[in-house]
């Protein structure tokens, strides 16, 4: 069937210009525009010059002074935005750098376009200087990676790749030789792409109501929610099968995003991410739903089960990956709202099955001759933050007091690197910010954090990014440091301590403050946290606190 002309999203250039004149490139010009691929997140090399040499007006190039931040920023901006970000990547050294940070892309489900640039074909075979060997250098990570099988292919292969970004939420990489685009485009056959994928995001009732079968019969049951379930209509689902069932509601544990309404009377925390753990929290319940998330995400390795015979697991979710490492009775591969919706409608209502009691109290202000610690910065913070704030989190030894009392209530209020990998949370949340300008960004960041991808900040300060980074300086791998059980020193690193970190922002030109006491602290919060949504400009907060003697699991 075909859609009347009106409906049909125009295809750019490629009709109205002249045969002759159509490159590569413009046609490739033309594919971005028409996917809403027109700011370009890069960090350009020789072999990108012919691509980006007639930039037209209408693109935005993003500049960052590495790759990782350059993958970080796309990654943020498309999680933001819901769609796929454009990335250019400068041949081996460029994607060689950017692997961690395509890694975290992927965990994170963030669907991103980048194109790599290659050396000239006409001398590849010759393995000239900066020519790549970049079809397997990112691994697995990508959910795509193509070498266009002759120039012509290039604007196709890059729609594909925004097809296949959107559809499998992650990297789809186009490895592209210099001299292909400046190669006339092939304007006589049809590009080997759909205009329109359409996604099916109803589940079949059949399946569904196998699924309320199960639910009905069970006497205790609790849902587990996870990145996945960070969606809009998602988060309304769950919370409305949540009420229906009168069900606890778990967090994931290390989840990249949160799931549910944390100040909900339902919430009942983050599960713990070992199995010994696991299997006591998860011990009264008969039944667990698990909605955007495997079944379950774990950390410490221990032996043993993930829960106790007579718990049944149930996971729905929309990620195959997730559902084919997840030990579950049943899995619904499907969206997830739609089958939480159509729960709520066979379920019948139950109250009386409340979460746990949560006490999470304030911790008192330093007294005199006290050092400021790490909770007293977090729960500051939890004071003043605005409630559509959007927090990045990537603070390792201080991530359970962050979860515990700073409460993400709506969706997208919490983000962190999925796969642990540090140097995401600075420019992951300037493209936060960029994506989602009406949202204020905050970062909280260790101070070994922040060292990976310091040099993001003067992207930040370049195009106006007013996100404020909260920098915990406790002067080293604290949370490496208890897991070696040597809280006080002695390990085979040493300590990281002499970084002046607000220092080091200043030299990139970026607004910095080195805070040292909790008068400080509050005065500084308190005139900025209001202004966050507004911000034009970024802030980082070098906020000294003490190393804290005890291992927190
Ligand atoms: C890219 C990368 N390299 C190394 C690690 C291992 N690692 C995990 S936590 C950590 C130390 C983090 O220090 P900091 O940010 O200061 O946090 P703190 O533990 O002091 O709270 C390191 C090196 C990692 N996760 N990612
Ligand atoms: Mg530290």
């Amino acid at each position: 069937m075909s859609l009347p002309a009106s409906q049909k999203p125009a295809r750019g250039e490629r009709a109205p210009r002249a045969r002759s004149a159509l490159s590569v490139r413009d046609a490739t010009y033309a594919v971005l525009r028409e996917r809403d691929l027109t700011t370009l997140f890069s960090n350009p090399g020789s072999t990108e010059v012919t691509f980006l040499a007639e930039l037209p007006d209408d693109f935005r190039f993003v500049l960052a002074l590495h790759e990782g931040s350059v993958v970080a920023m796309a990654t943020g901006y498309a999680i933001a935005r819901g769609v796929p970000s454009m990335v250019l990547l400068h041949t081996t050294a460029g994607l060689g750098n950017a692997v961690s940070a395509l890694a975290t892309a992927r965990v994170n489900r963030a669907p991103l376009v980048v194109v790599v640039g290659q050396q000239d074909r006409r001398h590849l075979a010759h393995q000239p200087f900066l020519a790549g060997q970049l079809e397997g250098l990112a691994g697995t990570y990508p959910v795509r990676v193509e070498q266009p099988i002759r120039p012509q292919e290039v604007p196709a292969a890059v729609d594909r790749a925004w097809h296949e970004s959107t559809t499998r939420r992650g990297p789809a990489l186009v490895i592209v030789p210099m001299d292909d685009w400046l190669a006339p485009a092939d304007v006589d056959s049809e590009p080997a792409s759909p205009q329109r994928i359409l996604r099916a995001t109803a589940a079949s009732p059949g399946e569904v109501g196998e699924l309320a079968a199960l639910l009905a019969d069970a006497r205790t049951p609790a849902l587990v929610v996870g990145a996945g379930a960070d969606e809009p209509d998602t988060r309304a689902a769950v919370v409305a099968l949540a009420e229906r069932l009168g069900a606890p509601v778990w967090q994931e544990a290390f989840g990249a995003r949160a799931g549910f309404p944390q100040d909900h009377p339902l919430f009942a925390g983050h599960l713990p991410h070992d199995r010994p753990r696991l299997r006591e929290t998860l011990s009264p319940y008969d039944a667990v739903l698990v909605v955007g998330a495997p079944a379950f995400r774990q950390y410490t390795y221990a032996p043993g089960r993930l829960v106790l015979e007579g718990t049944r697991v149930l996971v729905v979710t929309a990620d195959s990956d997730e559902a084919l490492r997840s030990p579950a009775d049943l899995t619904l591969l499907a969206p997830p709202a739609s089958v939480c919706e159509q729960l709520v409608e066979l379920l019948p209502a139950h109250e009386g099955r409340p979460a746990p009691e949560r006490e999470i109290a304030p911790v008192p202000p330093p007294g005199p001759g006290e050092p400021l610690r790490a909770v007293h910065v977090i729960d500051a913070l939890a004071a003043r933050l605005p409630a559509d704030a959007i927090l990045v989190e990537e603070s390792p030894s201080n991530r359970p007091e962050l979860n515990a009392r700073v409460p993400a209530t709506s969706y997208l209020s919490l983000v962190s690197a999925a796969m642990g990998g540090l140097g995401f949370a600075l420019p992951g949340a300037m493209g936060l910010r960029m994506g989602a300008p009406g949202r204020g960004v905050v970062a909280v960041v260790g101070d070994g954090s922040s060292l990976y991808q310091i040099q993001s900040l003067w992207s930040a300060v370049h195009y106006r990014i007013g996100a404020v980074f909260v920098v915990l300086q406790n002067q080293g791998y604290a949370v490496m440091d208890q897991l070696a059980g040597r809280a006080e020193g002695g390990n085979a690193w040493p300590s990281v301590d002499g970084v002046d970190i607000a220092g080091l922002a200043t030299a990139l030109s970026c607004p910095a403050r080195t805070v040292t006491t909790y008068d400080e602290l509050t005065e500084v919060f308190d005139a900025v946290l209001p202004t966050l949504a507004g911000r034009e400009e970024p802030l980082l907060l070098e906020v000294h606190i003490a190393r804290e003697p005890t291992s927190k699991p």
